[in-house]
């Protein structure tokens, strides 16, 4: 299977068991900040209090203190045009000059920003001079492109040092970039590249994947193909030497275009308004959205909780956070926030096992990592895998561990923290969305008192609540919720690219305009910890990863056979969640059984990408509807996780679950 942070391989061995009766075992372990941590982090408690007391005075001190500003904001926040917001009018910067150039004028740089780590064993080591040059150089061909400030660039490209060279440059000339994710589809490429209209495509010929030489380009030549397009140029680095079609006047090799640049560029500065990227993630109905953010804000807040709660110290730290840059943890904690913090970082390419399972820990060692930020899914194929694998390497670096993406249930909690951590690191679960843009609800490693599973308390200037089904906030614990954010923060969605009603109407107008509706189901315990409990709407979470139940069920029907899809999330132990997928099929189109069942696997793999592949596809009769025509999911839910089939009664027709039912019962 593939994701877009990371790759893993199918694996069908059984998971370890925990050896320790679970509760009694976390009962005994002392989860309490080490002495040394309380000493040294960066985040402190006192910071809570600064919070609350004066949020925007808190946000403004964040902003002038992480951040180089060419001219200072006058007004911390306009929020009069709610939920439309604006953070540090007035002010100007430039994001490419906070993440490389100053760090260079500070005499930092030497240092280094990337350990690249290629698939294959390539390395190359950028310090923050070179990256400044490399940024500086690629500007230039952009500009040489035809690509000005407010122009749309569209990034395709594998995990190397060009992909942040890219954007960086993007960031630099005030160009939004709108990066997409290597393993998406042509027709997933197309439609993001349409709607944002980019101008320019920067991808490269191939990437590593498992030892061979998967394509890039083909997927953009044809996304663009059939000339109605926006894109005039395509830029191309070569990573795997692979054959390429040309497209005369319109493909340019970036070794002929960016390194004869020159490495002198002046940024220029930007309103703190002035959008930074664009990055598309899946809703409730089919069409992808383009969730945009903005310069200031987003700087501000990503830096912040960079240094807050992975507790990075730019001086001595190395730090590796695992995701792919086409997610928006890449964006938040690969470019932006660690290298507006000047850290040290390692950048990989490839799949963690490839050559061998033990790929991610020989890194660590290799490195000496110290503090690594990752996804469940990932942890619990590793704990597949078994944990005699990172055993046969010196991971002692590592001091902080982080995990995003989906909820950490506590056995991959406590798994990762032995196995991982050497029995001591904190693991922050962090819990954000593509919208809030960084980080919201995390424990500080220097700070909390860890409760595995949980992501715990809104960090400093961050607030959160739990709502009820009438839009009520309680606080009596295990009852469950709707998260919601009370207050404007600094790197929240500033809209959806071209659609300021769908913006309203998806965050601002569940619970009334008062509330941003994250669109998670939440509850607290009795110590007041927020327990994240998934998806409330129609989206999947697979390998950490949003897919959209419409957006693959209209994959399903534009195949010719299918009359009619439904498509649900279920559970699944090593993805979280997993596509299952319903069809009907067209009067005379003759089921085939398996074959037409890998048929249509391999059709929504290549409508959206191999990472909403169905695990499994059932040909059905009918469909559970309400009488007005609502698809019941949560029936379908039942069947796919092999459960008895709950109330059916607001069903139009109630025996088309026994239909269903025995129809697949004939099949097995
Ligand atoms: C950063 C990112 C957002 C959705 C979010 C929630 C789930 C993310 C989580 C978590 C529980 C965590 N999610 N982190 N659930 N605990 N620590 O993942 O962004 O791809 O937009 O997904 O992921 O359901 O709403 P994005």
């Amino acid at each position: 299977m593939s994701c877009c942070h990371i790759t893993l391989a199918p694996n069908d061995e059984e998971p370890e068991v925990p050896d320790e009766n679970l509760s009694s075992h976390l009962a005994e372990l002392d989860l309490s900040p080490s002495e040394e941590l309380k000493a040294q982090a960066v985040g402190t408690e006192d910071l809570f209090a600064e919070a609350e007391s004066d949020p925007e005075a808190f946000w403004a001190r964040q902003a002038r203190e992480r951040l180089t500003w060419s001219k200072d904001f006058d007004q911390t926040l306009d929020w009069s045009e709610a939920p439309f917001a604006k953070w540090f009018v007035g002010g100007e910067l430039n994001v490419a000059h906070n993440c490389v150039d100053r760090h260079v004028e500070a005499g930092n740089g030497d240092r280094v920003a990337l350990h690249f780590e290629g698939e294959g064993g390539d390395t190359r080591t950028v310090t923050y001079a070179q990256l400044k040059d490399d940024v500086c150089r690629a500007a230039n061909a952009l500009v040489e492109l035809g690509v000005s400030k407010g122009d749309r660039v569209a990034i395709y490209l594998p995990m190397i040092p060009e992909a942040i060279a890219t954007m960086l440059a993007c960031a630099r000339l005030g160009a939004p970039h709108s990066v997409i994710f290597g393993g998406f589809s042509a027709e997933a490429l197309r439609t993001r590249i349409n709607d944002a209209e980019a101008r320019v495509v920067v991808t490269a010929d191939g990437q590593w994947r498992r030892g061979k030489a998967a394509p890039l380009k083909p997927a953009v030549d044809e996304a663009l193909a059939g000339g109605d397009t926006p894109v005039e140029k395509v830029l191309v680095v070569k990573r795997t030497e692979s054959e390429v079609e040309w497209t005369d006047g319109r493909d340019v090799w970036w070794h002929d275009l960016v390194d004869g640049q020159s490495t002198e560029h002046t940024a220029e500065p930007m309103d703190a308004e002035h959008p930074l990227f664009i990055l598309y993630t899946s809703g409730t109905t089919g069409k992808p959205k383009g969730i945009f953010h903005t310069t200031g804000g987003y700087l501000t807040q990503t830096a912040y909780t960079n240094a807050v709660v992975h507790d990075v110290h730019p001086e001595t730290d190395v730090y590796w956070c695992t995701a792919d840059i086409g997610w928006v943890t890449g964006h938040s904690y690969i470019v932006y926030g660690p290298l507006a913090n000047g850290a040290t970082q390692v950048l990989y390419e490839g799949t963690p096992d490839t050559p061998h399972q033990g790929r991610w820990w020989e890194i660590v060692e290799k490195y000496k990592v110290s503090i690594l930020y990752t996804a469940p899914t990932a942890i619990r194929t590793f704990m597949k895998w078994g944990s005699d694998i990172p055993a046969k390497f010196d991971l002692s670096s590592i001091r902080v561990l982080g995990s995003v993406g989906e909820p950490i249930n506590p056995e991959a909690w406590l798994w990762y923290r032995k196995n991982i951590g050497g029995d001591k690191a904190p693991i922050v679960d962090t819990w954000w969305q593509t919208e809030t843009g960084a980080i919201m609800i995390s424990p500080l490693p220097g700070v909390t008192t860890l409760e595995p599973g949980s992501a715990q308390r809104p960090i400093p200037g961050i607030s959160a609540e739990i709502l009820d089904d009438e839009g009520k906030p309680f606080t009596e614990p295990d009852k469950v919720g709707y998260l919601v954010l009370t207050q404007p923060w600094p790197s929240m969605l500033r809209g959806i690219w071209g659609d300021p009603e769908r913006y309203k109407e998806t965050y601002w107008s569940r619970f009334g305009e008062k509330y941003y509706f994250a669109g998670d189901g939440a509850k607290y315990d009795e110590k007041g910890n927020i327990w994240l409990l998934g998806r409330v709407d129609d989206v999947m979470n697979v390998s950490g990863h949003r897919l959209s139940t419409a957006e693959i069920e209209s994959a399903l029907v534009s195949h010719p056979s299918v009359a009619e899809a439904a498509v649900v999330g279920a559970t699944d132990e090593t993805t979280g969640q997993a596509v299952v997928a319903f069809v009907i099929l067209r009067g005379g189109a003759e089921d085939h059984g398996d074959q037409t069942v890998q048929e249509l696997r391999n059709h929504v793999a290549k409508e959206i990408g191999p990472i909403a592949k169905p695990r499994q596809i059932m040909v059905v009769p009918e469909l559970p509807k309400t009488r007005s025509g609502k698809i019941m999911r949560r029936l379908l839910k039942d069947v796919a996780e092999n459960r008895e089939v709950g109330d059916v009664t607001t069903l139009a027709d109630s025996s088309v679950m026994n239909l269903i039912q025995q129809g697949l019962s004939k099949d097995s």
